[in-house]
């Protein structure tokens, strides 16, 4: 475009001055671009002015492209006409140029300004690229999108974890997981959904992969058992790293980042063998039944070192919609992905035989009466299914290696945290 005349805009990222020859650095979300005001040329008053106009202030310039190996990526811009169209306050709340490092909570209160740093909006524009490749996967597999309820009647996953809300005259509660409403699907004979939405947790958790709203990935499909729906989840992992790594190289490398796609299948573990691997550990003492606890996973994380899936996990841990073995019912047809940092997701082949389902509610000390919306959908045909959800946030995080996922979220809300 040597020679063309633009229009070009964006924030104030550097004004420098050089006596009779000064730099506007204009920034976008792809990068800088350098504009170059000869005081002779431009006139004493225009070069006077853009020498005040503040940092991270969005500015207009008019000019022509000229070629210039020396300025950012290889052009500079010889204005014309240079007019504010938003004047930036100072000082700023935080330092988008990334010369200074600072404070989450700081970035996260003046999140508006942190994600104008390129590494921030780099991890944004990557999850963007991960949802629009697990919806094509998801339409290539013939699965269905579907929005379900947000504000509901009934906790899903059992326990207290539930944020009420006034609703008219009745209780209600936001959803903490689409669980109930996939399932009542498959009796619906939709046959193969997936939502992608947020699920809410009234946790009083405050470590670096909670939250108290997340984006919930999940999946349900008819006449499938566990194995085939790990099968389907492991895909949709590869896939959204092979899309990333394929499609994302400019965010890859601001975030100075070399992806490693993972290759399926991912091993798989059971919760017994994970169990054994655990004792090899000094001083662990779990039981049977015990859930494995946070240093267990990072022991087998470690030992593992890629993404891997527990399986066969007791009965009594898992959720009373997870199918038990006919011949073993104390073990059940539930697992998880593992990241060797985190759980990813969770899944099962699930109940859907209407006695068992109830006998399984009432096992783990809820009341049938609750789910009467829920176990009508099994009274009259349900296919056999099974599904999982896999965390966004997590998915994103683990990929990208960001430390917490609140880097990984746009407005986090967690124990602490409502605004902005
Ligand atoms: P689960 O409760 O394991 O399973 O949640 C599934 C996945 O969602 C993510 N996740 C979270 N991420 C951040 N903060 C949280 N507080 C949080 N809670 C959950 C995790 C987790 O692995 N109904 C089942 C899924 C199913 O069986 O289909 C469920 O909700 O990545």
């Amino acid at each position: 475009m040597d020679g063309r005349e633009v229009v070009l805009a964006g924030f104030v990222h550097e004004t420098r001055d050089l006596g009779g020859i000064a730099f506007l650095v204009l920034r976008d979300r792809k990068g800088l671009a350098q504009i170059t005001l000869v005081k002779k040329m431009v006139g004493k008053e225009m070069f006077k002015s853009v020498r005040t106009i503040s940092r991270e202030s969005v500015v207009q310039v008019r000019g022509q492209v000229k070629a210039e190996p020396k300025a950012p990526r290889g052009f500079e811009i010889l204005p014309t006409d240079v007019r504010v169209l938003s004047a930036a306050q100072v000082p700023l709340p935080l330092d988008p140029t990334e010369k200074v490092e600072c404070e989450l909570d700081t970035r996260l209160d003046a999140r508006f300004m942190d994600i104008r740093r390129p590494c921030v909006l780099a991890a944004f524009e990557i999850e963007s690229a991960v949802l629009r490749s697990l919806r094509d996967y998801f339409y290539g597999q013939k699965i269905t999108e579907v929005f379900t309820p947000k504000i509901v009647a009934a906790a899903t996953e059992g326990g207290t974890d539930l944020f009420p809300i006034s609703y008219f005259e009745k209780e209600a509660f936001l959803n903490q997981s689409p669980q109930l409403y996939k399932q009542m699907l498959m009796g619906a004979g939709m046959d193969r959904v997936f939502e992608i939405g947020p699920i809410f947790r009234a946790e009083e958790h405050d470590t670096r992969r909670h939250l108290n709203e997340a984006i919930s990935i999940d999946v349900e499909i008819s006449f499938a058992d566990d194995k085939e729906v790990m099968s389907i989840l492991e895909g949709a992992v590869v896939e959204a790293y092979r899309y990333v790594a394929e499609n994302c190289s400019y965010q890859l490398e601001v975030m100075g980042l070399d992806l490693q796609v993972p290759k399926a299948p991912f091993r798989r573990i059971t919760y017994t063998e994970a169990l054994e691997m655990a004792s090899e550990r000094a001083g662990v003492k779990m039981q049977w039944g015990d859930d494995l606890d946070t240093e267990t996973e990072r022991f087998l994380g470690e030992t593992i070192g890629e993404h891997y899936f527990l399986t066969d996990w007791p009965s009594s841990i898992k959720p009373y919609y997870t199918l038990p073995y006919e011949d073993k019912p104390e073990i059940c047809r539930g697992f998880d992905l593992m990241h060797p940092r985190m759980e990813l997701a969770s899944g099962a082949q699930r109940v859907h035989d209407y006695s068992l389902l109830v006998e399984r509610i009432v096992e783990k000390g809820l009341d049938p009466d609750g789910f009467e919306f829920y176990l009508k959908a099994f009274r009259y045909g349900m296919p056999p299914h099974a599904g999982w959800g896999l965390g966004l946030s997590r998915l994103v995080m683990t990929m990208l290696k960001l430390e917490n996922i609140r880097d990984a979220v746009i407005f986090p809300r967690d124990r602490r945290r409502l605004v902005p």
